[in-house]
């Protein structure tokens, strides 16, 4: 199989669906015989990130090696799915500048902050607003929303499945040269 490879980069909130997404789309990608990696922030950072926090320094510093990381299998020719919440134009801006222009797809996944507090699949939300979780993405630490996003899937508007085929429908004319 012949592949145009490219760094799929999504961004958005905790809870927003980054990796859900970022999982279906894999499975879908392989179906049709693409090779791919995955990227995820929660995962990276219990391996080459693990000595990294939240504070502004430390998630350029995330942004950096994820990067860093997904260049290496973009040169290598996979398809690289990255899922890290990317808050600030800066860091978007890093990651872009390391991928290289051309072979950055930015994908704002974009629930607002108070569906996603809501949904709290993993309960942090409930601990940030109690005050146990400092730094916590839009509540004491920023999150500047994408201004131009290559593509934008609003997952409080539409279904996974309805997602996902958006999602699809972008990508795949991008894959083939
Ligand atoms: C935001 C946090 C925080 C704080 C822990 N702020 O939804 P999750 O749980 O599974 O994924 C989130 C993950 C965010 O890591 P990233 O590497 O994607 O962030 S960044 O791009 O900003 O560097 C969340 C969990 O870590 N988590 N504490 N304070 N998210």
């Amino acid at each position: 199989l012949r592949q145009r490879a490219l760094v799929i980069w999504m961004v958005g909130l905790s809870g927003s669906g980054k990796s859900t997404l970022a999982k279906g789309l894999e499975f879908a990608l392989h179906q049709r015989g693409h090779l791919t990696q995955l990227l995820d922030g929660d995962n990276l950072r219990s391996g080459i990130n693990n000595n990294l926090g939240f504070s502004e320094a430390d998630r350029l510093e995330n942004i950096r090696r994820s990067a860093e990381t997904a260049k290496l299998f973009l040169n290598a020719g996979l398809i690289t799915i990255c899922s890290l919440i990317s808050p600030t134009a800066e860091i978007r801006n890093l990651a872009k500048s390391i991928i290289g222009e051309p072979d950055y797809y930015e994908v704002y996944i974009n629930a607002p902050f108070e569906v996603c507090a809501q949904r709290d699949v993993k309960g942090l939300y409930k601990k940030a607003l109690n005050g146990e979780i400092k730094n916590f993405t839009g509540l004491d630490a920023p999150f500047e929303a994408p201004t131009n996003p290559a593509l934008e899937i609003r997952t409080d508007q539409q279904t996974y499945e309805e997602s996902l085929q958006k999602l699809l429908d972008a990508i795949l004319p991008r894959l083939t040269f």
